[in-house]
């Protein structure tokens, strides 16, 4: 009999969202049904650029308090840039929730999947491992700035980046934590430090006092272009990278290309403190190009779910995800086109879910 029930708000979004989350919400009833004694109470919410077409806000008046009842969030895409410019159906639907929740760690694993060929020659799944873990309350977007004079000849617009010690010691210290649970116990912290004078090199600072507290840590430094460079030259160096909103936004999209396709890569938005509900939500986002056709791959909604479940303390049910994500990469029978295959979106996320099922036999 099932005992545990977690409370889930799930926000399919944009393009493709509509088409992966459906396989990430069958997959986790599975994952429920099979690993045992939980279910979920699932509300879903048709909030994103249509609801703004129809109500002019990406959500309604009242959407945080709703969302707030819940544990979890799982949420799709977000962004329909030929309706709604990004800026607004971003700042009108993820960004807050990550801010107003708290949800200051975004943490973005990339992991080389067995039997999916990245771009790098050489490298296989050993070589690329790591996790980044990315800062998501402030930085460079912390929404600061304007625009003056706007459309003529003297106009300024000027978004300026915020450093609070507060946030940035509370992310540091997340990945140390992290790196103390990994096997090879490294954090690499990613800043600009020679070129921005204030911000970054107040973030190195505070990143080698926080360091000092973990002495069993290799910490290390480095300049985001080089960091960059080393991600495709040396991935295997990399165990916990730790990088500001912007930063890290940017090196995980290469990390996801590491991986082969950005259709694998997931994400979890967590408030470590549980005052609010966490976010899990793949790190791609809405793909207007393939929208509607079925072919997006689900693999990164449905790896979300699993950090949704670890996040819940099911962390059973996520590795027999995880190893079901597995299985189904390396037999290599369903692949979306992202991957070089043909199967469909619907095709990917029945495989996995098979995968499960034969697990649990
Ligand atoms: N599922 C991720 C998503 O919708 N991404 C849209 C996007 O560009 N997000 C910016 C961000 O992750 O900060």
């Amino acid at each position: 009999m099932s005992t545990r029930r977690y409370s889930v708000a799930v926000i399919p979004g944009d393009g493709i969202g509509q088409e992966v989350i459906p396989e990430g919400v069958a997959t986790l009833q599975l994952a429920a049904e099979l690993h045992g004694g939980f279910t979920f109470d699932l509300t879903s919410y048709p909030w994103g650029c249509r609801y703004y077409l129809e109500h002019g806000r990406m959500m309604p008046p009242d959407g945080m308090r709703r969302l707030r009842d819940h544990e979890v969030i799982y949420f799709g895409a977000c962004g329909w840039p030929a309706e709604v410019p990004d800026h607004i159906s971003l700042w009108g639907l993820i960004l807050p929730i990550r801010k107003e929740f708290d949800q200051y760690v975004n943490l973005r694993p990339a992991r080389l999947l067995p039997g999916v060929r990245g771009p790098l020659r050489d490298k296989r799944p050993a070589d690329v491992d790591f996790v980044c873990v990315r800062e998501n309350t402030e930085g460079e977007y912390a929404g600061v700035g304007g625009r003056v004079h706007v459309g003529t000849a003297h106009e300024v617009a000027i978004q300026s980046a915020v450093f609070s010690r507060f946030a940035t010691e509370r992310i540091i210290r997340y990945a140390f934590d992290l790196a103390r649970t990994r096997p090879r116990k490294r954090v690499l912290s990613v800043t600009k430090s020679n070129a921005q004078q204030y911000s970054a090199v107040f973030w190195d600072e505070v990143f080698a006092q926080v360091s000092r507290d973990y002495p069993d840590v290799t910490a290390t430094q480095g300049l985001v272009d080089a960091v960059a460079a080393a991600f495709v030259t040396k991935p295997e160096a990399l165990d916990v990278v730790v990088a500001s909103n912007l930063f890290a936004d940017i090196l995980t999209d290469l990390g996801g290309a590491l991986m082969g396709s950005l259709g694998l890569p997931p994400s979890a938005n967590i408030d470590p403190e549980r005052r609010f509900p966490s976010l899990f939500e793949p790190v791609h986002g809405s793909a207007p190009d393939i929208a509607g056709k079925g072919i997006a791959n689900p693999i990164a909604t449905i790896w979300s779910g699993a950090m949704m479940l670890e996040f819940l303390g099911e962390a059973e049910a996520a590795r027999a995800l995880l190893a079901a994500i597995d299985a189904v990469t390396a037999n290599g029978t369903a692949r979306t086109p992202d991957l070089g295959g043909t199967a469909t979106t619907a095709d990917v996320g029945a495989a996995i879910r098979s995968a499960l099922a034969a697990q649990a036999r």
